[in-house]
């Protein structure tokens, strides 16, 4: 019995070691409370999406659950159509031209195979910056997720580590 509770006690500390490479030490609460953001506030209209660009700036994976917590998702660009609504969008909400923001699509379950959020959907409509996606390794971590930059919409892809703003859409009703 002693024996079994030290093995459940070690086996909580790996899953919430590994929780907390993810998240940091901050759960999606806090960091929905910290932006006093506990709705999809200041979201506002393309055509056919809402947008939204969070206050912080979130790795990857939190950037994935911050947008699902306020019932958007991280935004995917499936059509011609999306790029234009979203250029539009950003070019009176964005903030600095330049500045870079991730999007849904990333390449963790197979390198080289780029998919949208967490689900299997493959990225078809891909927009690559010249020379990438390049996989580069940085501190001993790969490359694996996608950024746009505001102003030429076009990705790079990125350390899903990184600290980053971000998009959230939803569909409009
Ligand atoms: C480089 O130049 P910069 O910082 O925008 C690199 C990207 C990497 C990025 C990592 C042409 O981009 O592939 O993802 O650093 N670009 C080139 O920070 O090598
Ligand atoms: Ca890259």
């Amino acid at each position: 019995m002693f024996l079994l509770t030290i093995a459940v006690l070690a086996l909580f500390g790996v899953l919430k070691n590994s929780n907390a490479e993810i998240l940091g030490n901050q759960t999606v609460r806090d960091i929905l409370l910290k932006n006093k953001c506990l709705c999809p506030c200041g979201a506002s209209s393309g055509l056919w999406k809402n947008f939204l660009i969070p206050y912080s700036e979130a790795n990857w994976f939190e950037a994935v659950s911050y947008c699902s917590e306020i019932g958007m998702s991280i935004l995917q660009i499936s059509s011609k159509y999306d790029n234009k609504d979203l250029q539009d969008w950003l070019n009176e909400n964005g903030e600095e031209s330049a500045a870079s923001y991730w999007i849904g699509a990333n390449d963790l379950a197979t390198s080289g195979v780029y998919r949208w959020g967490l689900t299997n959907k493959r990225a078809s409509l891909t927009q690559w910056a010249s020379g990438e996606p390049n996989s580069a390794t940085i501190r001993g971590e790969i490359e694996h997720c996608v950024e746009i930059r505001a102003d030429t919409l076009e990705w790079n892809d990125s350390l899903c580590s990184k600290q980053l703003k971000f998009i959230c859409e939803k569909f409009v009703e």
